[in-house]
Parts: structure tokens; sequence; C-alpha cells
């Protein structure tokens, strides 16, 4: 059981950090310097824009209507798979999107070496149709996007791949492409995939065109549906292929502007060159462009780099509304785009939110801009349920309530700490070792009556990381919270030496309506920790009317 918590959270956590570096392994990391963080604003839901004009060259005419696209990805084998994931589906497919592009990644050592290889990362097939199936009963239409990433190098990125390369690696490494490819486009032509793109920013092989035009060749040989390869954002101007796919496709990372606080009009006034060297590139090839990915953090700056992760750059929901809002306003209506695929959507159901930096836009002002891009009502505004203390199940208040036990682990845990309490005379005092926990036990408590598992927390150093979950009544242990997201500690982030009132809705833990027979608080920042806990209980809705939140609800 201990040991399944622990596989659990390194899977979790890997998956986070590999996640985490590939956007940031393209350049290496940028020191953020500015600080300053904006007060919320709603999102300006202007109405679509009217066309900028054109050149005088008749465009490409893409197909109506617009692929509504969102790229829906994770790094981590089996995740595809689990019902969480179809929870996020079905988040995604509430947003009006009506495409996902359907990330999968496999690996190669370095730049300089030419065997591609799957790792046991990497989703597997299972786990790709059972996306595929869901996608299509959802009524999205799904194009498959395999990766390549560098398993060990951690300085360059995919884009530099055969810088070097002799005659004999290219005949290598393309050999060793096609295979990569051509197992996916098998799999997409097994599975009614609707959409294939070829490859992703691979830029120093782009000027192999022989060497494409076969790798093309060969998908189409087996898959019969439109075709796209996905350029980074620069190089879509020198790839002398494009007529052997169906759609140009742009992975539009364009950097806007140089401020870290750009107004709208600054943001569509960047766009302009750039929706004009789009237009003519289209009008060259007399083909559409697909963004295959575009897409921003909710961080200051984002606009500045897209592409990049600014690493210790603070939320910024705004700007990230606004990037949305300039590309949508900027590009949408243009005769020559296909569609766009946002990057990115992850397989968690509960991804996002207000104190989250990332890229999903869900839980965001950017979900608001999104969905009304996309034909979609706004985020449901109901009045949120508000907790009745009248109706509680106290599990801590001075000391453990009769029937619970101490079944901590890797821990140290004083039920009669003087110091510090947030309240009365006790509180419990923790040494967790790192992934060690205080867990709590009693024979089965029905959470029937409850809404949320609350308690309040003093971390003891600024590094410290919780997770909190419970075991079910067949004592399984059940889906992990992060205690770092603000929506469970009132907005507020914990804090050394505070006070946190942690308020988790029981439904993300998987507890709400069942028996529940522990439930823990694991120190997760792999150093071991001193933390206090004081008032654990259970805390009943006042208004039950708004029980139980639908599939796809808000939190
Ligand atoms: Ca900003
Ligand atoms: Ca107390």
């Amino acid at each position: 059981m201990k040991r399944k918590a622990l596989l659990t959270f390194i899977a979790a956590f890997t998956l986070i950090l590999a996640a985490g570096q590939l956007k940031d392994s393209r350049l290496s990391p940028v020191k953020h310097a500015e600080t300053g963080a904006e007060a919320f604003r709603p999102p300006r839901l202007a109405a679509p824009a009217p066309a900028a004009a054109l050149p005088e060259t008749p465009p490409a005419q893409a197909q109506t209507p617009k692929q509504k696209g969102i790229s829906y990805a994770t790094w981590w084998s089996g995740q595809y798979a689990q019902p969480d994931a179809d929870l996020a589906l079905a988040n995604l497919a509430d947003t009006g999107a009506d495409w996902i592009s359907l990330i999968v990644t496999q690996y190669q050592d370095n730049i300089a070496t030419t065997d591609i290889y799957a790792t046991a990362a990497t989703p597997t097939d299972a786990d790709l149709i059972h996306v595929i199936t869901q996608a299509h009963s959802m009524g999205l239409k799904v194009m498959l996007k395999p990766h390549l990433d560098l398993a060990h190098d951690p300085d360059h990125w995919r884009g530099e791949i055969g810088e070097g390369f002799t005659d004999s690696e290219w005949q290598a490494w393309f050999s060793s492409y096609q295979a990569f490819i051509s197992h996916y486009a098998d799999l997409a032509a097994a599975h009614n995939v609707d959409q294939f793109c070829v490859g992703t920013e691979l830029t120093a092989t782009e000027g192999r065109e022989a060497n494409w035009r076969t790798v093309i060749a060969e998908v189409r040989d087996v898959y019969s549906g439109p075709l796209t390869y996905a350029a980074n954002h620069g190089s879509e101007n020198d790839v002398t292929w494009w007529d052997a796919v169906d759609y140009i496709g742009v992975d539009a990372y364009y950097p806007l502007t140089n401020k870290n606080d750009p107004t709208l009009a600054e943001l569509l006034a960047a766009w302009q060159p750039i929706v004009a060297s789009l237009a003519n590139l289209a009008a060259t090839w007399n083909k559409p462009i697909l963004f295959t990915e575009i897409g921003y953090r909710s961080q200051d700056g984002t606009n500045r780099r897209p592409w990049d992760d600014l690493t210790g750059a603070i939320v910024d929901l705004q700007e990230q509304a606004d990037t949305y809002q300039a590309a949508f306003e900027s590009v949408y209506h243009q005769p020559w785009l296909a569609g766009m695929h946002w990057w990115t959507w992850r397989t968690d159901p509960f991804q996002g939110g207000p104190c989250d930096n990332g890229r999903t836009p869900y839980d965001k002002p950017a979900e608001d801009v999104l969905r009304f891009w996309y034909g979609a009502p706004p985020r449901l505004d109901r009045p949120s349920p508000q907790p009745d203390y009248r109706q509680t199940l106290e599990i801590y208040t001075d000391s453990l309530a009769p029937g619970w036990e101490n079944q901590s682990w890797h821990a140290a845990v004083d039920f009669f700490s003087n110091d510090p309490v947030y309240s009365g005379a006790h509180a419990v005092a923790v040494n967790a070792q790192a992934w060690g926990a205080l867990s709590l036990s009693q024979a089965n408590v029905d959470t029937t009556p409850y809404r949320w598992l609350e308690f309040y927390l003093r971390p003891s150093t600024g590094e410290q990381q919780f997770r909190v979950f419970i075991h079910d009544e067949n004592g399984a242990e059940r889906r992990h919270r992060p205690l770092d997201d603000c929506r469970y500690t009132g907005g507020q982030p914990l804090q050394p030496g505070v006070w946190t009132r942690v308020r988790l809705p029981l439904s993300h833990l998987e507890a709400s309506g069942r028996a529940i027979q522990r439930l823990s608080v694991m120190n997760t920042s792999a150093q071991p920790a001193s933390f206090s806990l004081d008032e654990i209980r259970l805390v009943g809705a006042a208004w039950h009317i708004y029980l139980p939140t639908a599939v796809g609800g808000r939190p």
C-alpha cells in the first residue's frame, strides 16, 4: 500500500517533469526578471473582427468550417486510458472544440543518433485507441500527431536532429523515422483517425526534400485521410515540399511584443506582419494553413516567447486570455486558415485553475475566450455551495475522535503538540520523511452527508509539497490531489509558518457518496518535512440543490 502510493506519486511527478521540459527544450531557459502581478480582469469578449485586408493574390480557400482543435497530450503510458482522462476529454469537448490533436511521443538518445524507439513512458497503442474511440463517441474528430523527442540530450531539441549527419546517418535516421511514423499511420488507418501529421518541428531535417517525399508517399500508401506536417514557426517558408501534404502545418509560437503587459491592440498589431506572411505562403502553394499548434501560458510575458516556459515567472491569467483573443481576432476568419489546435489540454480533469501558470486554458479566463470563438457558452457561473458547519464529522480537534487510528508511515506524529496550534490546546505535529504521510484510518466512514474534507495546515518551510488522498471502502487508494492548487487553499498558496485552511471537494478525491477507510496527507517534497495540522473534519454543504456536480462540471 505504501509502496503503491510512492510509485503512483513518482509516476505522476515524472510525468509533470517530462511535460514541463518539452516546450523548454527548444531553447535554454530564460531568466525572467519582471514582477508585479496583474489584478484579475474578466476576458474581453469582443465580437469577431472582420477579416483583415488580404494580398491581391487570390488566397487558397480553406475548408469550412474551421477545425476547432485542442491538442490533447500526456507523456506517460497508461494515462490516456484512465477514467480521469475520459473526464478531461469530456471537459475538452465542452469548450466547443470539434477536433483533438492526439499526441504520442517516441524518442532518440540525442541529436546525433539515428535510432528512434518507444520507451516505457510512451503511451501505448491501446491508450491511443482508447482516446480515439472516446473522442469519436463524443463527436470529436482526431488528428494523430506523433512527436519525436530527445531522451538524453537536455541541451538540444528536436529541431536540431540531424545537424552534422553524414549521408549514411541520414539514410539510417530516415529509415528509423519511416518505421516510427508508418506504425502510427497504420494505427490511424485501422481506427478511422480523421487526419494525420507526418512530423513535428524537425527543422534540421526539412531540407531533405527527397527523404520527406518518400516518407509521405509511404504514409499515403497505408492512410487515405488528409496529411499535414507541423513546421516550427519561422521555418514554414523554407519547406520545399508543401505540395506533398494537404495542409501547411505551422506550430504558431510567434513572438509578439517585447512587453510583459501589452495591450490587446499591441498584440493585434504584432500579428499583422505574421498574417501577411502566412497569406503569402498559402497563396504561393495554393494550400490552406493549419495551426497544428498554438498556445500561451498563463504567465507574465508569455506573448514575448510563446514557445518558452519563462521559468519562475508569475501567473498572469489576463495575458493568456489576451493572447488567445489576439490570435483568434487576427487569423480565425482568414480564408487561408484551416483551423487551429491549441496547445495543450492534459489528462488531469482538474488541471489549470487560477493559480496555474501552465499552458492549459482550463478553468482560466482564456477558456472563456476559447469557448466564445469555438461557439460554446461561457463557463458556468453558478453559485457555489457554502459549507454548513452544523453538519460536520470531526476527525481531529484537540485529539483524534473516537474510532480513528494513526496509520502514518515514515512519519513521527504527535497528536498533543501544543506549539503551534491553530485552535484549542493541541494540534497534530508531523515529522515526515520524503514520501512519508500522516494517515488516519477508521472503519468505513460514510461520506454521503459531506461535501468537503477540511483541515488547517501549517508547513514549516516554503519548499514543502503535499498530496491528499483516501482509501475507499475496499481499501483501494484513490486519486491524489496536490495542495499547490490554490483552488483548495482559498486562493492563497501555502506559506511557511502560516496556518492555511485547506478545503478539498470530496469529489476530487473520489471520496464523495461512499465509505472511506483512511485519509492521508503525504509529504511529496522529496525532503523530510515538519508540518502541523489542526481541525480535521468532513463538512456538509448548505445548499444541497447543487449536489452532485455533473460530469464535466466545475469544482
Ligand atoms: Ca503580463
Ligand atoms: Ca486544536
